[in-house]
């Protein structure tokens, strides 16, 4: 299924009285404030969130899983699937493979297609946590921090494998993220597998081109429960900062114990110049891979509160942060589940962007907690939706991405097109 302009045209038609209402009502309020809205907008309108292979099809728990049928089969259907949710919201211009869920059998026409639907090749990642049918030794007991030689060699041989997939695709980052681990006390030697992993890092990292990024995902437990080799933003930032500057932190939202301060943790990679990324997500317990914003928008926030605070430091250029979502599906259907996501991550940055950061730095010099906490909820408090929307628009997007999604019915198109049995590669 393919979404037409004239389609997108007619929906923005239908729209355009409420939506001009809306926006006049803001634009007037915020213009009153001295805030540049062109810039914000265009600030809105450069600003791209890069779609996961792996989340485009119903996920699963332990527990099972419940189809949603239209599922794409293949990477090329993926790839349709994430050029319907840019078509909707013109935010969505690059997919992140997962290898070897994700290996394209015919490099040149998958790099054709993603062309015609305008998407690039955002970082690729390796996945050592699961053992493949054709595998030689198994994982089961770590990779890059195995015990034996053997195992972390063909760990090693594998990520260098997924850097040259990603070469041909014009990826210009690998994302690691190890399941490494063990499961109790005094069953793994910390500063043994501490070392190997560093030592088979580093083997990895020698492969990079020199124009890349290596990405190191942190975690804190599963499917490990005693310890992970790499449990904390600190551990993924020594490795990161002994490799070399190539090699940066990638935060996950999800992959932190209930109420750790994530915004601080961000504040203090962007001072050091070391936030590769994020992986967006939402979560009220553990890895709860839910629709981002959904359940901590506030804290979400915050975070884009840092981010923008630092917006124009030249050694950590806003625009080379990689913006991922890692999301996993079990109730909703998946694309309506991303679109949403990216809309609250567009939303969570409009409204940092509000921030009256003199102000701020004013309440804070003088150690005035309360205005402190009044200049960030009046940000936050803000309905900064039609300043999205008219990004949206502008940019040749649907004014409601979801709501056209619905009127056009693409799930029903999708199950007409592709069966209801069909199921996606990933967790
Ligand atoms: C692990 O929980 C993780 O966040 C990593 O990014 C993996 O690549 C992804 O999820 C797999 O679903
Ligand atoms: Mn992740």
């Amino acid at each position: 299924m393919k979404i037409s302009e004239e389609q997108l045209k007619s929906h923005n038609k239908k729209e355009s009285e409420v939506h001009s209402r809306h926006f006049d009502e803001i634009a007037g309020r915020l213009d009153k404030n001295n805030l540049n809205i062109e810039s914000l907008i265009q600030q809105l309108e450069q600003f791209q969130v890069t779609i996961p292979s792996w989340a485009l099809g119903a996920g699963g728990t332990r527990f099972g899983r419940f189809s949603i049928g239209g599922e794409p089969a293949t990477l090329g259907e993926k790839l349709d699937d994430v050029g319907l949710i840019h078509a909707m919201n013109r935010t969505s211009g690059a997919i992140s493979l997962h290898i070897p869920w994700d290996i394209p059998d015919d490099m040149v026409a998958i790099r054709e297609k993603a062309d015609e639907l305008d998407i690039t090749f955002d970082a690729v990642n390796s996945n050592t946590f699961q053992d493949q049918k054709d595998q030689e030794y198994s994982y089961k007991y770590g990779s890059l921090c195995h015990t034996d030689k053997k195992i972390r060699v063909q760990a090693v041989e594998h990520n260098v494998q997924v850097i040259r997939y990603g070469e041909q695709l014009g990826s210009k980052a690998i994302t690691v993220w190890l399941a490494d681990g063990s499961n109790f006390p005094g069953q793994q030697n910390f500063r043994k597998a501490f070392e190997r992993t560093r030592d088979s890092l580093e083997k990895i990292y020698l492969e990079l081109p020199s124009d890349w990024k290596m990405l190191i995902e942190y975690k804190p437990y599963e499917p490990n429960f005693y310890s992970m080799v790499i449990p904390d933003w600190g551990t993924s930032f020594l490795l990161v900062s002994k490799l070399g500057d190539k090699a940066e932190t990638l935060v996950d939202l999800g992959h932190h114990l209930p109420n750790t301060n994530i915004e601080q943790i961000v504040a203090t990679l962007l001072l050091e110049h070391k936030l590769g990324g994020f992986h967006f997500n939402d979560s009220k317990y553990g890895d709860d891979d839910l629709t981002t914003g959904s359940v901590k928008p506030y804290q979400l926030f915050l975070i884009f509160n840092e981010l923008v605070e630092n917006i124009d430091h030249p050694d950590q250029p806003f625009s080379q942060i990689a913006w991922m979502i890692d999301a996993s599906h079990n109730v909703k259907d998946p694309l309506e589940d991303l679109l949403q996501s990216v809309e609250a991550i567009q939303i969570a940055f409009a409204r940092a962007l509000l921030v009256d950061r003199e102000q701020l730095e004013h309440a804070r010099n003088a150690n005035d907690v309360s205005l402190a906490q009044e200049v960030m909820q009046d940000a936050f408090r803000t309905d900064v939706r039609p300043l999205v929307a008219e990004s949206r628009i502008r940019s040749g997007a649907a004014a409601h991405p979801l709501k056209l999604y619905r009127q056009l019915e693409v799930r029903k198109n999708l199950i007409k097109e592709r069966g209801t049995e069909t199921q996606a590669t990933g967790l």
